[in-house]
């Protein structure tokens, strides 16, 4: 195909990166099918607008009913909040449209499986936005464990560390709202470690878990804000009914032993999205602020130069190289997402859909509330209870 017209809900953080996405992918993918940025939808008029011009949308609306209702529309965007997700795609997939969905892909695990099962009824194409599997250093230990480079997997140990809220007067944003977000870290962050996971190891047979909220109360927040904001301390205080941090253990289908942090609590991590595999042959170690990197450990160098070796997957052998620049000249975050959107886009005119999809999000589901069941029942739960 040659074309697909975007009706995208959503206009912040992710709006933002997705539409730098729709905008890149002409200029760098050309041999894939070109997504047009038609129109773009928030609840908020004026701030829809400026963001229509600011990304380069043609034009804009502010209920995405409308994006709907129109049939030059192809493709349903969904980065708003999580609390949305379901409604507007339950409406999408009914109305034919394809969906590309952000993470988590609902607030639960029965509301996931409804928007898999609608998407499956409706035969649209849907994917999810676990962006970071699109990293090339991430593909390139995807690469070495499906050669069997590694050997036996034995570990996979998972952490991803942020500390925009440690301040107390961080206000009550939508990421610490239960009715908005789902959960806090666990669904934010832990979601994108079970994410990878799966993709890298494969299935988990049982998990347990452990989280904590450190700080109970914060300023209400004044209006929908993001990452940074700054609270007033005049502002009458709500209580916070999402975890802070989320740690939990499982064991692999495959025999592999994990775990998992996700935590807003680390100071000085911005973005420490990490892990490290160690297999019978060898082990390798990424950390997303060093995103260009894979450190790869092999058992079988020669004893005198045995030791992690800093690879930068930016070179012809490397995913995706061939369409950025000389080897070396590093990429970014945003990189991850046009990426995705290349994914989606290449599925359009074939019979395949998008990887990672809605299966993907209800797998990912499936273990995020079987760690809640544990920490609620204080037990090991298996994923064949979910
Ligand atoms: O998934 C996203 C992460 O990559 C989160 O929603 C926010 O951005 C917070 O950390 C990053």
């Amino acid at each position: 195909m040659k074309q697909i017209n975007v009706g995208m809900v959503g206009y912040k953080f992710m709006g933002k990166a997705h539409s730098a996405a729709y905008r890149a992918i002409p200029m760098f993918f050309p041999q894939v099918t070109k997504p047009v940025m038609k129109l773009i939808c928030g609840r908020d008029e004026a701030g829809v607008k400026q963001a229509a011009e600011q990304f380069g949308w043609e034009g804009y609306v502010s209920d995405w009913r409308e994006l709907l209702k129109r049939d030059d529309i192809d493709l349903i965007d969904i980065n708003a909040p999580s609390n949305a997700h379901k409604e507007i795609a339950l409406a999408a997939a009914k109305a034919g449209k394809h969906i590309f969905c952000e993470k988590p892909l609902a607030l639960n695990l029965a509301d996931s499986r409804e928007m898999l099962e609608a998407a499956e009824a409706a035969g649209i194409k849907h994917m999810i936005g676990f962006n970071y599997r699109f990293t090339p250093a991430v593909l390139l230990a995807k690469k070495l464990l499906d050669e069997g480079r590694l050997g036996q997997i034995y570990h996979f140990r998972a952490w991803f560390l942020q500390d925009w809220i440690v301040d107390p007067m961080f206000p009550l944003v939508w990421r610490l709202d239960k009715e908005i977000a789902g959960s806090g870290s666990h669904g934010d962050l832990g979601a994108h470690l079970i994410d990878l996971a799966h993709f890298l190891i494969g299935g988990m047979e049982e998990v347990i878990g452990m989280s904590e909220t450190f700080i109970k109360e914060r300023p209400i927040a004044e209006s929908m804000t993001g990452l940074s904001a700054k609270g007033s301390a005049d502002a009458p205080k709500g209580p916070v009914n999402v975890d802070d941090a989320t740690l939990f253990l499982s064991r692999f289908t495959n025999g592999a032993l994990g775990s998992f942090e996700a935590t807003r609590f680390a100071p000085g991590h911005r973005c420490t999205n990490s892990f490290e595999i160690n297999g019978s042959k060898g082990s390798v170690k990424f950390d997303f602020e060093r995103m260009n990197e894979l450190q790869v450990y092999f058992t079988d160098d020669a004893a005198d130069v045995q030791g992690f070796r800093r690879v930068l997957a930016t070179d012809p052998a490397h995913a995706y190289a061939d369409a950025w620049w000389p080897p070396g000249h590093t990429i970014g975050y945003e990189q991850t997402f046009i990426h995705e959107l290349v994914g989606m886009m290449e599925c359009f005119g074939t019979d395949s859909q998008p990887v990672p999809n809605f299966v993907d999000g209800v797998k990912c589901q499936e273990v995020l509330e079987a760690v809640e069941r544990s920490i609620d029942q204080r037990r090991w739960v298996k994923i064949s209870e979910m």
